[in-house]
């Protein structure tokens, strides 16, 4: 398998981060966005919208991370990333829609303001976004009382499209010129020690870092 990513977007992240929590050998490609590579004739042969991530497999090609995931997990069998039993799958597959209607859109959305320079400009639009952020983290929070992932006892795509937009939202909310705002974006550490402690434990994964947007470590 060949997975098409680039550095930052939550989405390939995700899509490599399924590729490795299952052990699956496998090459990438790191398009670079600022050189449009994500837009060259060769690549829309593949993505015809021009978005990472993409992974082809032989002859076939899936884009759309969520896509990849449920790709991956059938592609190969263990860890299953949505559970054993059909009360797992639904419960994974909950926490993954979640993510993707409330936390998800809300970090998005802050998420695009501050890398298109448009934060500051848009901050009382944007507060609401820190505010359902807020709520969306106290829950995982209370949930990760009761078990050490957001799927119970295993690493599941709940945690993998978690992941990355956890890391996302502190790196954005450290600068300084966000802090500035004071937008109410949640800090981990203090207000949700639990999602801190989940981060953390989910970094140390074997073969995670991999997966990290090779521009931070720049
Ligand atoms: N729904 C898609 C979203 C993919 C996406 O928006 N990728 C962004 C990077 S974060 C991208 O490639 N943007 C380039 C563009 O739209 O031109 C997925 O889940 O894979």
């Amino acid at each position: 398998m060949k997975l098409y990513w680039g550095s930052g977007s939550p989405f390939a992240w995700r899509a490599m981060l399924a590729l490795i929590i299952k052990g699956a050998p496998f090459e990438d490609q790191l398009l670079s966005f600022s050189d449009k590579e994500h837009k060259s004739a060769e690549y829309l042969k593949i993505s015809p919208r021009g978005k990472v991530p993409a992974l082809v497999d032989g002859d076939t090609v899936v884009t759309e991370s969520l896509a990849i995931i449920h790709y991956v997990d059938r592609r190969v069998p263990s860890p299953p990333l949505f559970g054993d039993t059909p009360a797992e799958a639904g419960r994974i597959a909950q926490r993954v829609q979640e993510h993707e209607n409330y936390l998800g859109r809300a970090a998005h959305a802050l998420m695009t303001a501050v890398f298109r320079g448009k934060a500051a400009e848009r901050a009382d639009e944007l507060r609401p976004h820190a505010d359902a952020l807020r709520k969306e983290l106290d829950a995982l929070d209370t949930l990760l009382q009761d078990a050490p992932w957001l799927g119970g006892t295993r690493v599941s795509a709940a945690d993998i499209v978690l992941y990355p937009t956890i890391c996302l939202l502190e790196r954005i909310a450290g600068r300084p010129e966000v802090q500035a705002l004071e937008l109410g974006i949640p800090v981990l550490a203090t207000d949700h020690p639990r999602v801190a402690d989940f981060k953390e434990r989910f970094s140390q994964l074997p073969g995670v870092d991999r997966a990290h947007p090779p521009h931070w470590k720049s």
